[in-house]
Order: C-alpha cells, then sequence, then structure tokens
C-alpha cells in the first residue's frame, strides 16, 4: 500500500463498534464470527488507522447491566481510547433488538413502551456525552408496520414528533453540546419504516420544535435500497444545514440491506459522493456503517475497514484530479456558458422583468438540436476512475 492513502486524523474515519464487531449474523445463519469487546474492538479500529469509535448503548453496556458494571465497562472503554487516542463523535441508541420493542419505540402503540424508550434514549445520550459524542443518530429501525391496520400513520408522526421534542428539550435543560441526526430506512426489519428516505426526514425536521438542533444522517445503502440517487439527498441535506452526519457503505440497488463495503459496488455513485464532500468541505465524520462479508474472520475485517477507508482516499484523489484535468475543465466551462442573453430577466421577480421576459425571443429549434458533449464529459470520469487518465 502506498502512504498516500493512509487514513490520517484528519480524514476523520469512524466506525461503529456494532460494524467490525459484526459476528456475521443473518437471518438464515448463526455468528460466523466470535465476539470482541469493546475494549478489544476500540485496538482494532486503532490499529487499522480509525479516528474515532461510535456505539449504541448497548454495543458498550449490555442493556440488563447494573450500574456497577456499567461503570466498568466506561472506565475500561475511556481507557482504551486514551491508551489509542481514538475519539467518539457519534452515539446513537439501539431501540430494535429487545423484544420489547417489536412494535416500535417512539411510535409504538404502547404508552409504557414510549416511555421506556424516552427513558433508554435519556440515559443513553447521557452515555454518549460523558464519552465525548457531539451528534446524536435516531436511526428508527423498528419505527414501522406490516401492516397499516394497526396505527395511522399520522399518530406515528405525531408520536415521533413528540419524541424528538422531549429529547430536545432534555439536551437544551442538560446543557449538552449536541445535535441530533435522523438517519431513514425505508423498509427492514419492518416491512415499511416510517420517514422512508432523507427527504422525508428533511421535512419533517422543520416541524419540530428545535428545527435548528435537528439533521440527518444519510446512509448510502438506505436510499439505494429505495432506488434513488444517494447525491442527491446528501445535496439536498448539505444545502438545507443539515447534513450532521453521513453512513458510507455500498449496496445494490432494490436488495436487502446489505451494508457493504464503501465504495465495492458503484464506484462512479461512490465517487461523485466523495467528491461532492470534499469540494464542499464537509467537516462532520466519514463514518463507515458496514460489515465485513460473512466469509471473513478478524483478520478480513481489518482487510474490509482499511478497504472502506483506502477506497474513499483514492476517490477524494481521483476528485481532486477530475478538478484539475483541463479537458473536463474546458467542457465544463462550455456546459455552463453564458451569453448574457438573459441579464435582464435573472434574479428576483420584478413585474418589469416579467414583461420582458414575456416579450423574448429564443431559438427553440437550435437551443433544442445542441449537443451538450455530456458523453464526453462522462466517459473522461470514467477513464480517470479507471486509470488510464
Ligand atoms: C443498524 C442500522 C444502521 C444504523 C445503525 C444506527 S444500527 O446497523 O442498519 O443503518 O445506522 O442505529
Ligand atoms: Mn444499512
Ligand atoms: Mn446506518
Amino acid at each position: 500500500m502506498t502512504d498516500r492513502y493512509q487514513p490520517k486524523p484528519e480524514h476523520k474515519f469512524t466506525f461503529g463498534l456494532w460494524t467490525v464487531g459484526s459476528v456475521g449474523r443473518d437471518p438464515f445463519g448463526e455468528p460466523v464470527r466470535s465476539r470482541l469487546s469493546p475494549v478489544e474492538l476500540v485496538y482494532l479500529l486503532a490499529e487499522v488507522g480509525a479516528y474515532g469509535v461510535n456505539f449504541h448503548d448497548n454495543d458498550l453496556v449490555p442493556i440488563d447491566a447494573t450500574p456497577a458494571e456499567r461503570d466498568r465497562i466506561v472506565a475500561e472503554f475511556k481507557k482504551a481510547l486514551r491508551d489509542t487516542g481514538l475519539v467518539v463523535p457519534m452515539a446513537t441508541t439501539n431501540l430494535f433488538s429487545d423484544p420489547i420493542f417489536k412494535d416500535g419505540a417512539f411510535t409504538s402503540n404502547d404508552p409504557r413502551v414510549r416511555a421506556y424508550a424516552l427513558q433508554k434514549t435519556m440515559r443513553a445520550i447521557d452515555l454518549g456525552v460523558e464519552l465525548g459524542a457531539k451528534v446524536y443518530v435516531f436511526w428508527g429501525g423498528r419505527e414501522g408496520v406490516e401492516t397499516d391496520a394497526v396505527r395511522n400513520p399520522v399518530d406515528a408522526l405525531k408520536r415521533m414528533r413528540e419524541a424528538l421534542n422531549f429529547l430536545c428539550e432534555y439536551v437544551i435543560d442538560q446543557g449538552y453540546d449536541l445535535k441530533f441526526a435522523l438517519e431513514a430506512k425505508p423498509n427492514e426489519p419492518r416491512g415499511d419504516i416510517y420517514l422512508a428516505t432523507t427527504g422525508h426526514m428533511l421535512a419533517f425536521i422543520e416541524t419540530l420544535d428545535h428545527p435548528e438542533m435537528v439533521g440527518v444522517n444519510p446512509e448510502v445503502a438506505h436510499e439505494h435500497m429505495a432506488g434513488l440517487n444517494f447525491l442527491h439527498a446528501v445535496a439536498q441535506a448539505w444545502e438545507a444545514g443539515k447534513l450532521f452526519h453521513i453512513d458510507l457503505n455500498d449496496q445494490a440497488f432494490c436488495r436487502y440491506d446489505q451494508d457493504l463495503r464503501f465504495g465495492s459496488h458503484n464506484i462512479k455513485a461512490a465517487f461523485f459522493l466523495v467528491k461532492f464532500l470534499e469540494d464542499v468541505g464537509y467537516q462532520g465524520s466519514r463514518h463507515f456503517d458496514a460489515h465485513a462479508y460473512r466469509t471473513e474472520d478478524y483478520e478480513g475485517v481489518k482487510e474490509f475497514a482499511r478497504g472502506c477507508m483506502r477506497t474513499y482516499l483514492i476517490l477524494k484523489e481521483k476528485g481532486e484530479r477530475w478538478n484539475a484535468d483541463p479537458e473536463i475543465q474546458a467542457l465544463l466551462a462550455e456546459i455552463n456558458a453564458d451569453d448574457g442573453s438573459t441579464d435582464p430577466f435573472k434574479g428576483r421577480y420584478t413585474p418589469e422583468k416579467a414583461a420582458a421576459l414575456k416579450m423574448a425571443t429564443f431559438d427553440r429549434v437550435a437551443l433544442g438540436q445542441r449537443g451538450l458533449a455530456y458523453e464526453r464529459l462522462d466517459q473522461l470520469t470514467i477513464e480517470i476512475l479507471l486509470g488510464v487518465r
């Protein structure tokens, strides 16, 4: 491996304990790897060059731990962080594994389950903040249905809003420096999950009491499962000032949630994503929410983690090459050329502009016939990606 693809802290590459810690269980198969402790996983991540580690409350502290066990586990984890220099930029709550959440957490029909979910989340927020988290993710894996007979989706939205408003107030009340990032997924494990895409989340955020505290955590795989263009979701979130976090992985369209190694499936989409994040100057974590193939032992898991980061850095370099390529830049200049003829109509509406525009003439046929050279531009992109340019 060449040094220029070596991960560095400034790249802000993070992994969840649940990612490299995945034991390879799937709906049809038992674990294929033995479980590593959170401390062992911190050392594994340090070895491969990660900057940070994120966790669900129960990735670190078992759901039935006593207060004394919790304190011991947290102390050991903090020591591993100190020894390795790894940081915890993000934390989240497991509101999906335990049977109590089988009908959802914040949207469950049972008010006791909803109250328990709030209690669990407040405690998990305390834990995340104690370890330094500045972003708190909400992924509502169980917030959905198999049949709409059981719940009016409007009630689900109201319950979700009530929960997030409550938790925003909790964070403010505690004086925590913490922002929320909502993560959408269209389905799996539920048949349908409410607020199915990043676009749904962005609209929902504006209905909250503290929209300024809440952004999104888009995940490649989740938008691709819905057959959507991930970059467009990310760009909309960015433009709205809501890209608080990002989950990088890969995914074949319309399949089950594969959580593949970043850039391993759709290289062109991954390239434009990395180029976008780098070009706009996204400052948040580059979090890999992915799993090694089930075929791997822990050496393979390390290869997987190294691969995520290395591919990101290779694509970053390709983006720089794309931006510096004279032919690409000439094509872009041509594509975006402006002869100034529409200057009188540009900008905000005025009655005068509207009247002038209504009278203007356009050579519709010529404009329609003009070739745009997008084929050439895309082929140049492919040649950069294939390493011949
Ligand atoms: C789970 C899910 C992910 C979420 C995690 C955060 S857990 O693995 O598939 O997409 O980001 O709760
Ligand atoms: Mn996923
Ligand atoms: Mn995710």
